[in-house]
Order: C-alpha cells, then structure tokens, then sequence
C-alpha cells in the first residue's frame, strides 16, 4: 500500500505516534509518505521504503499570515498523484482534516479518489478545535474524512459531546514499541544523575500550561522530604521558567535537572523509578505508556484518557487534577517500599505490552484495507 500520513513533526505525542506507525507500516513493506514542513523528531534514520515531502509556505509582502493550509493541500495534492498515493492518513484535525478535504476535491475532479482517514489525538478537539474560531471547520472536516479515530474512549466521547459528529469514530488506542523501551540502565548515566543511589523522578512534557509541571514540583519537594531523590525534567516549552522560580522557592533546585529535548527518552527512562503526569487532560498520555514500557510505575491525574491507561494501584496511581497531597504521599509510599516498587515495575511493563506497537498497527492496516477495498470495488 501507498501511503500518505500527515502530521506535525514535533516533540508532542500526535507527531511522535504518527511517525511511529509509518515506520511501523514502513518496516511491514507498505511504502509511506510523509508530508509536514520539517523532518518529524522520530524520523532519524534511513528506511528504503520511507520518502518525506516538506511543505514549502512561499513567503510575499501580502502575507501577514503565511498560508501554510493551502500549501498543505497543493503539496498533499503533488504527491498523491506523483507517487500513486492510495490513502491519506491525518494525524490532529487542525488544520490538516481541512487541508485533505481540499486535496480530496481537487483530486475527485481529476478523477482520483483518496481516502482520507482522520485520527484526533485530543487538543484538537478539547482545546483548540473546540474554539468558536476553529469549530465549524473542525466539524465540517471530521465529517467529510472517510474514517474517523480518536486515541481513546474517553477522546471519543468529548468529539461527540463537543461537535455533532455525523459518523463513528473508531477507538484505536496509542501504541508503544514494547522492545524499544526494554533497555538496560546505562550505569555512568545513572551515576552522573543519581551518585549516591538516589530515586530518579521524571516528568517528560512541552510545558504547556495543561501539564501543570508546578505540580511536579511541589510532589517533588515532598517526595524529597523523605526520600533521597533527583528529579528529571525532559522537554521544554512556556511553563519551565515558573518551574525553575518553584523549585528554588522550595528549595530543591540543586536536586532538580533539566536535561532539554532527548530523542532517547528510552534511554531516560531505563534510569528512572517513578514518572509523574498530573495534567490538567490528557486524551491518553502517550508520555506515560512510553514510561510504563520501560517499567517505570506513574503518579498522574485521574484525567482524561489517563484512567484507561494507568492502572490505579497496579501501574501506578491516580489522583484528581490538582490533588498534590494524594499524589506526594502515594509516591512517597510507592518509593520507600522497594518489594512494592518492583512490583508496580513488573506490572506497568506487563501492562504496557497490551498497546505494543505489533497489537495496534495491525488495526489501522486493517482500517486502511476496508477503504481500499472499497476503491478496488468501484473500479
Ligand atoms: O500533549 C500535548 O500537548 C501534545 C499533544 C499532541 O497533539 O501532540 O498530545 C496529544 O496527543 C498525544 C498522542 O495521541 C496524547 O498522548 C496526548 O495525551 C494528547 N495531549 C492532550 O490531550 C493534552
């Protein structure tokens, strides 16, 4: 199969996972064709069967607002036809479910039909895409994609509660490529972050205000309390500076590090003992299932998708969003007990394997056959 996947090409989990299926897809034989306006981050290395197309927005006096939707659809509409392209692959609505529309008009009058399949990912939907500014296209798109999947129930249900969706959305759940994240610790890594043994903390994120990282350090400073510990920040983005000022305040920032952007979070993450995600939403929190992949138990808010994920008293736990006293002291109690610690390991890893990437990439092919199918049909 000739594929097309859209998306963005940034740290932040919908590009992460669209990335992740086409060089899933890739590796499977289909050939995959990647449209964006930057390398994605996870796209590093060289695959025969992977082909990336960067969207061009020429620049012009009139422009105050480059129109980087219609350059989308032109660049969607050139590879579509110059490389046989079968099925368009959307990943977040805005404005790519708008952007495929367009290239799926113009394609009908030449004769071709695409299908196009829109995967919502969550801030599409419950932040951005829910503004009066974005809504009736958002609507509109969703509607006129062929297929339609959201990355978890509790996604699907705000799409219908916050549009009227004409058609079924599909669940088709975040995926994690187990192997991937079953590494090794890298000693000298450790002893660099943690020299004297100590409980490594991560929290991964953009930053952004729904993450609430403040949070994160207020469990962190009461973890510290009792628990000698080091807490790892991963990412960047608008809420670091409040963070660094809180840490300080608090008196932990010589505990706190902040390592930036890492391409191997697995590596990250074979060091680390608890990860903590107390988000204001999450659809799903892909940070999280990266994290339990690799054995490491989670603290995050009960919100969102996360309750479909992380297994409360058996993955790790669960707390309303905001609830800093719950959340310190299940970690703290996690912590100071090494026999429940390595079983919270043992079953966030086990229960991680229910979302590894060879159980879920068979799904979209399968949704990708249905539209096939249906093409070959009408020929
Ligand atoms: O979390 C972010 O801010 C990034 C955002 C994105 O669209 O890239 O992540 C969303 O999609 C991820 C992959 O499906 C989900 O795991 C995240 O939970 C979701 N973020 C939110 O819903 C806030």
């Amino acid at each position: 199969m000739r594929i097309g996947i859209v998306c963005y090409p940034t740290f932040g989990g919908s590009g992460v996972l669209a990335t992740e299926l086409g060089k899933a897809l890739a590796d499977k034989g289909h050939q995959v064709h990647f449209i964006t306006y930057q390398q994605p981050v996870r796209l590093s290395e060289f695959n025969a069967n992977i082909f990336y197309h960067e969207v061009r927005v020429p620049t012009y006096p009139l422009f105050d607002y480059p129109p980087y939707e219609t350059a989308l659809s032109s660049t969607m509409v050139d590879v579509i036809v110059n490389n046989n392209i079968d099925l368009l692959h959307v990943h977040y609505a805005i404005p790519h479910a708008s952007a495929a529309y367009m290239a799926k008009k113009i394609l009908e009058k030449q004769g071709k039909i695409i299908p196009v399949i829109t995967t919502l990912h969550g801030t599409d939907i419950t932040l951005v895409g829910k503004d009066k500014t974005f809504a009736p296209v958002v609507t509109f798109s969703i509607n006129e994609s062929d297929a339609i999947t959201a990355v978890s129930q509790n996604l699907a249900a705000e799409t219908y509660r916050n549009f009227k969706i004409e058609k079924e959305i599909k669940v088709i759940q975040n995926f994690v490529d187990v192997k991937r994240f079953r590494k090794k610790p890298i000693d000298a890594f450790r002893r660099v972050i943690a020299p004297h043994n100590e409980k490594v903390i991560l929290h991964a994120s953009n930053f952004r205000k729904l993450k609430r990282v403040n949070d994160v350090v207020k469990v962190f400073a009461e973890i510290n309390k009792k628990v000698p510990s080091k807490l790892l920040f991963v990412g960047d983005g608008p809420e670091r500076p409040a963070a660094e000022s809180l840490a300080r305040e608090l008196g932990v920032y010589d505990e706190t590090r902040f390592v930036g952007r890492q391409e191997q979070i697995e590596e990250v993450l074979a060091i680390s003992d608890l990860f903590i995600l107390p988000s204001d939403y999450e659809s799903f929190g892909l940070a999280a299932l990266e994290a339990m992949a690799a054995g490491v138990p989670v603290i995050s808010s009960n919100a969102g998708g996360l309750p479909e994920i992380n297994v409360e008293g058996e993955t790790g736990y669960l707390a309303d969003v905001g609830d800093v006293d719950t959340m310190s002291k299940r970690a703290i109690e996690l912590l100071s007990d090494e026999k429940k610690l390595e079983r919270f390991k043992t079953k966030a890893a086990a229960h991680a394997r229910l979302y590894d990437i060879d159980t879920i990439v068979p799904r979209y092919e399968a949704l990708y056959n249905r539209f096939l199918q249906n093409i070959n049909s009408r020929v």
